[in-house]
């Protein structure tokens, strides 16, 4: 097989640790976690499931803060280093032409995608019931909403970074209204980032840790062979879910079929941060860093619904992993 490469911008700043001398695992955890906590920004409960990108020099993202008063919320925040992070002290209002449309009822799980001229963000957002929020801005100052990708009810809407086939195209996990005990990752198209059609399925649960449901995480990876997914698993046990995470390599233009898919998980619920929470045994990635000539990877996660993670991992390490311990 050709050497699989990691493509796109490189990213010197990418926040990094090397592996601590004695392990041995694929993806390890900075010893700096939890790198976001509730201290981080006035009236918030928990910030979680959080998405960044490199942005002016630093990074930005767009986070979830679930407020005292247990409102779902999407707050704006920066760093420079991408471990230190300045949280925005309100939620974002996003404009939007439709009134309808623009309500707010609650808005989590957001994924940020640097999309042709702009950064798109899409979040599971609350209209009579969950679905695909998809918004944009120039600045993490200034955010517009446009339509719902999908009916209620959705999660997990994922936007690839470029077209395919002249399309835009998104991954999504339909759902029910509550702790949806199903879930298949779908791929969708669309030509203008409103209208979306030619679904496809792309991959459903299999057993062990992703025997329960799965969902997409960071925006996709693209690599000389493939996209690179990186995706959470559930597992029910019997007291309750616990989700962790692999990953899977799809088909450059048909990114519905999938080439490789770890048998084994990337990372799963262990450190007091992932166990201990507001919702115990949780790791839930929505963001990661790539730098290309180091084939460095930094992975953004949630721990156990109450603060934000950090893993890395290297690139060609994670490939081999993939493909040797492959369904
Ligand atoms: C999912 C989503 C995630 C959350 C997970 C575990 O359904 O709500 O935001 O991390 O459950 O509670």
């Amino acid at each position: 097989m050709t050497k699989i490469e990691l493509t796109g911008p490189e990213l010197p700043n990418i926040p990094w640790e090397e592996r601590l001398h004695g392990c041995s695992d694929v993806v390890w955890r900075s010893q700096k976690n939890p790198i976001i906590t509730r201290q981080a920004a006035p009236g918030v409960n928990s910030i979680f499931n959080s998405a960044v990108v490199p942005f002016g020099g630093g990074f930005a993202g767009v986070f979830r803060c679930d407020s005292t008063a247990r409102d779902m919320q999407l707050r704006a925040g920066t760093s420079q280093n991408g471990v230190h992070w300045q949280i925005a002290p309100q939620r974002i209002q996003f404009q939007c032409a439709d009134d309808d449309i623009g309500r707010f009822v609650y808005g989590y799980d957001p994924r940020v995608c640097w999309l042709e001229d702009r950064y798109y963000v899409t979040w599971c957002n609350g209209y009579h019931g969950p679905t695909i929020g998809v918004g944009y801005t120039h600045d993490f100052e200034t955010f517009h909403q446009l339509e719902n990708a999908f009916l209620p009810y959705n999660r997990n809407g994922v936007l690839f970074p470029r077209r395919i086939g002249g399309k835009f195209a998104m991954f999504s996990r339909p759902s029910d209204t509550g702790h949806t005990p199903f879930g298949d990752i779908f791929y969708s198209e669309s030509p203008d980032l409103i209208h979306w059609g030619c679904h496809r399925h792309v991959m459903a649960p299999v057993g062990g840790w992703q025997a329960t449901k799965i969902g997409a995480g960071p925006t996709p990876i693209e690599t000389s062979e493939g996209w690179l997914l990186i995706y959470h698993g559930v597992l029910t046990s019997c007291n309750g879910f616990v989700y962790s995470f692999g990953a899977a390599l799809l088909d450059l233009e048909r990114p519905w079929l999938v080439r490789y898919r770890t048998r084994p998980y990337l990372l799963n619920p262990r450190e007091y941060y992932e166990c201990v929470g507001d919702v115990p045994n949780v790791v839930f990635p929505c963001a990661a860093l790539c730098d290309p000539p180091t084939g460095r990877i930094a992975i953004y996660y949630g721990g156990a619904d109450t603060v934000t993670c950090l893993a890395f991992a290297k690139f060609d390490e994670l490939m081999a992993f993939l493909v040797e311990n492959t369904l």
